[in-house]
């Protein structure tokens, strides 16, 4: 009744903002990212009749109450689905380097969704798999899949149509990441919490809805044309837009900080130098820089030269879920 699963996070290029179902985690929209090679979670899960609680272990260390609150939560939905009740170890090493825990962590409940259903003896459908990763945390669900996801919001009530799907293999478009990690100062309002506030105050929320499914499929095209051009702008336009809706808030928040304005624009005057790359950035002040392989290391420099960049990692498109051996 042990398993071991190792999955990846993700970059989202068309925003997951806004629940219709916080219990389900049932998005207002549907969304798709790019799984990442550099960033992983690998988590261990061991059902055992002698527990009397489950126990969760956050690299190497007994993690707070609130995390494993969280975890203990979810293994119910997998123990009630199983009808087995056994309690379980849950040990996990994150390989993300962020300060911000597990909460928001797209691998960190793709690997737990991987090792805790295996572990308990069902043998899933990818598809299936996502369903219950997203239960864990919303883009955990496209971080079952390797490549270009896309995470169909669904329409139904029980959520049985929300899941990812995979439309393009990670070696189908070669494009990387730069993932630029900036001087932080400001405790972030969290992604769960920025989220629901924007949809339930936010006048611009509506305009964000009006346009986020064309955003979608035009992105789609471009990933069907391999347009890394129209990728790029079609991302950057969407990252922007979901920001924007931040500032429409009661009371209004934003994620970005000074040195997240300075990667911006050293990455728009890349552009006017002739330079294809484009940002993206989640809900917090880190930047995701997009560009072409051959101009990576072009990017790198220019970045580096920035002073409030504290590290630049390297990313490109990653593989899905694994099981791995015990
Ligand atoms: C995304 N984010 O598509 C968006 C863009 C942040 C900004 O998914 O509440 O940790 O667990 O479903 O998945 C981060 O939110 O939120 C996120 P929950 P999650 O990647």
């Amino acid at each position: 009744m042990k398993a071991t699963a190792k999955a990846h996070t993700n970059i989202a290029l068309i925003k997951y903002w806004g629940k219709r179902d916080e219990s389900l985690i049932l998005p207002m929209n549907s969304s798709l990212s790019v799984t990442l090679d550099t960033f992983y979670t690998v988590t261990t899960v061991e059902f055992n009749e002698k527990l009397t609680e489950d126990v969760f272990f956050l690299n190497g260390e007994k993690a707070d109450h609130t995390d494993t609150e969280r975890v203990s939560n979810y293994l119910r939905a997998i123990r009630k689905f199983a009808k087995k009740h056994l309690f379980a170890v849950v040990r996990s090493e994150n390989h993300v380097p962020t300060a911000a825990g597990f909460a928001s962590s797209a691998s960190g409940y793709a690997a737990l969704a991987a090792a805790a259903t295996k572990a308990i003896g069902l043998n899933l459908h990818p598809q299936e798999l996502s369903q219950f990763a997203r239960l864990g945390s919303g883009s955990a669900c496209r971080s079952i899949y390797g490549g270009f996801v896309e995470w169909q919001k669904g329409v139904k009530e029980d959520g049985s149509d929300s899941f990812a799907v995979p439309i393009l293999h990670e070696d189908d478009f070669p494009i990387a990441v730069l993932s630029v990690m900036v001087a932080t100062n400001r405790k972030k309002v969290l992604s769960r919490a920025g989220m629901k506030r924007t949809v339930e105050t936010s006048p611009f929320y509506q305009g964000w809805l009006d346009t986020v499914e064309h955003d979608l499929s035009e992105l789609k095209h471009a990933l069907e044309l391999r347009d890394f051009t129209l990728l790029g702008e079609i991302a950057e336009r969407n990252a922007l837009k979901m920001h924007a809706t931040t500032l429409g808030a009661n009371p209004p928040f934003y994620y970005w900080q000074s040195a997240t304005m300075e990667v911006m624009e050293a990455v728009q005057n890349m552009r006017s130098q002739g330079i294809e790359a484009y940002f993206t950035m989640d809900a917090g002040p880190n930047v995701k820089v997009l560009c072409l392989p051959e101009d990576e290391q072009k990017v790198y420099d220019q970045l580096k030269q920035i002073p409030s960049v504290k590290k630049i990692f390297t990313c490109h498109p990653g593989p899905g879920v694994t099981i791995l051996p015990t």
